[in-house]
């Protein structure tokens, strides 16, 4: 299939007739959506968050408005835009404003630092920065003024107090006809969790991420009823798709923000919005489970939780329903583009040992060895798969794209899974070379280059290390050139290089060498299974 935007490989023509020809892409893009909701009812909220509380149909307008502001200003169909918004409604009228537009997203997350939003913004070309005042302490107009200093065409938007630069609030134009894109066009660039020195980004176009999230609100029994609560960053594909916001969005349910995740912020607003639903990655998950029992809040209406982008532990998984009174639905998905869920009708020893199964039919799912052929089936192997849903190719990454999809197209996942008898998926680790850090995905390869930008550092090596809340941290190994510098000095000096705060190492270790594999690379399994040893308290004798 052409792609509209260069640099995106997409389906040969005969998958994306017959996905069309099954029903799956239906040929209307998110604006039109929206558009259709707003319609039918523009007076029922939309979206909630700590000051507004925003109707359909004002969604709808402001989109408007806000995309015949955007052109005024020489954002473009095609342009792309970082935008990087924390949990609130200026965050969705964004979103449809850029799709009514026709420019594209790339959806940066609000811990994301000048090393990431300059990469972000260079990398994609991008025409613009949309951004907040002040997040979580941390001013981004600062972050905006440096990135400009290296983009000086940049142009940056603030939601907030707009410094030097433009306000949001005042990009407003009488709405007018748009070229409107495409179905088939890209939607938006989203983040890969990444394994490589520098992020990916995911193409998705509006055909198969409507799908994504249509197929799932059947899944997940999102209806007009649905509250749906958005904790997690609202930008990450989770909350977005797995049924997430837009799948709420479509269904005419309401989206409820919360700007920080934790208990005394979430369980109010549960009581206050009678909401139904809401994901969770496992450690948040646990916070909530723990806080639960203590809160006066009534939980009562929380009919669903979703807790995915890392492992759940079954032990956690069996207290969902006692401690929430909640079904728990496991999600087992990427922003590639697969996404397995747990059934609501599943029994419970389904729900807590198993990560689900695919949304669709037309998922095709292989387990298979080092040398890409099948296992037996049961047998735990490499996960690979292709669909409806699923990217062909990473934007302007084709050096890479060759290594992380088969010549078949088929998607390298780089997780290692089984499938049970009755066709569950159970993810059993990792092959590539990641740190899933309670869902936040860290390339180990990133960080290990930022270290070894450092003078006294002759190699580096990141690797997992368990632990019980998040599930994995990091710890980075370091040869030392000469004097080994102390481990706090590596860490500032790691910050002060602007990166995202969950990519610094929780740990550094300074060894005199690296163990060895066989043919000589380092081990990485070998530093993983020494730093290991060391947090487990030996037995005595
Ligand atoms: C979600 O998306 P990403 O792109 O941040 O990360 C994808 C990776 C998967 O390849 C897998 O390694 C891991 O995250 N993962 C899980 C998991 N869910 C995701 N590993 C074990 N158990 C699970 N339940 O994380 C994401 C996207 C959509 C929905 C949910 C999660």
């Amino acid at each position: 299939m052409i792609a509209s935007l260069p640099g995106v490989t997409l389906w040969p023509d005969e998958c994306a007739d017959r996905y069309r020809a099954a029903g799956y892409w239906q040929g209307y893009t998110h604006g039109q959506m929206l558009r259709v909701r707003a319609t039918k009812h523009p007076d029922r909220v939309a979206v909630v968050d700590a000051t507004r509380r925003v109707t359909y149909g004002e969604l709808d307008e402001r989109a408007d408005r806000l995309a015949a502001g955007l052109r005024e200003r020489g954002i473009a169909k095609g342009d792309r835009v970082v935008v990087q918004l924390p949990n609130i409604a200026e965050h969705y009228e964004v979103c449809f404003a850029l799709f009514r537009l026709g420019a594209v997203p790339v959806f940066a997350l609000p811990s994301h630092r000048l090393t990431e939003i300059a990469y972000f913004c260079e990398f994609s070309e991008a025409t613009a920065y949309l951004t907040v005042d002040v997040e979580a302490g941390f001013d981004h107009r600062a972050l905006a003024a440096e990135v400009r200093e290296k983009l000086p065409d940049l142009a940056v938007f603030i939601a907030g107090e707009p410094g030097e630069f433009t306000a949001l609030p005042d990009v407003d134009a009488e709405p007018v006809a748009l070229d409107e894109p495409s179905s088939s066009d890209v939607a938006f660039l989203q983040l890969s969790g990444g394994s490589t020195g520098v992020p990916k980004l995911i193409p998705r176009t509006h055909d198969d991420y409507i799908y994504s999230f249509r197929a799932s609100n059947e899944i997940c029994g999102v209806a007009e009823d649905t509250v749906y609560m958005v904790a997690l960053p609202a930008a990450h594909n989770f909350p977005m798709s797995s049924p997430g916001a837009l799948g709420v969005f479509h269904a005419g349910g309401r989206v409820v923000l919360a700007r920080r995740p934790s208990p005394d912020e979430v369980f109010p607003l549960i009581e206050r919005e009678r909401v139904t639903q809401a994901p969770a990655v496992p450690p948040l998950a646990l916070l909530w489970l723990d806080a639960a029992p203590e809160s006066s809040h009534d939980l009562s209406s929380l009919e669903v939780l979703q807790v995915g982008g890392a492992k759940f532990s079954e032990e956690a998984a069996r207290r969902v329903r006692p401690v929430l009174g909640a079904t728990l639905q496991q999600v087992f998905g990427m922003a590639e583009g697969l996404v397995n869920y747990t059934r609501l009708d599943d029994p419970e020893e389904v729900v807590v040992t198993t990560q689900g199964r695919p949304i669709s039919p037309d998922d095709e799912v292989l387990v298979v060895d080092d040398e890409d052929e099948p296992v037996p089936p049961g047998e735990t192997g490499h996960l690979l798969t292709r669909g409806p849903y699923t990217i062909r190719g990473y934007y302007r990454a084709e050096e890479h794209n060759a290594r992380a999809f088969t010549p078949e197209g088929f998607y390298r996942t780089g997780d290692v899974v089984r499938f049970t008898a009755e066709g569950n998926l159970v993810v059993e680790g990792r092959a590539k070379d990641q740190i899933n850090r309670g869902g936040e995905k860290i390339a180990a390869e990133e960080v290990e280059n930022h270290l070894l930008a450092h003078p006294a550092v002759h190699d580096a090596a990141v690797v997992s290390m368990p632990d019980d809340y998040l599930g994995e941290r990091t710890c980075a190994f370091v040869v030392a050139r000469g004097t080994a510098p102390k481990s706090r000095e590596l860490i500032k000096f790691i910050r002060q290089r602007g990166l995202a705060g969950y990519k610094v190492p929780d740990r550094v270790v300074f060894v005199e060498q690296f163990p060895q594999t066989g043919v000589g690379k380092t081990s990485k399994r070998d530093l993983r299974e020494a730093i290991t040893r060391e947090l487990v308290p030996q037995l005595p004798g």
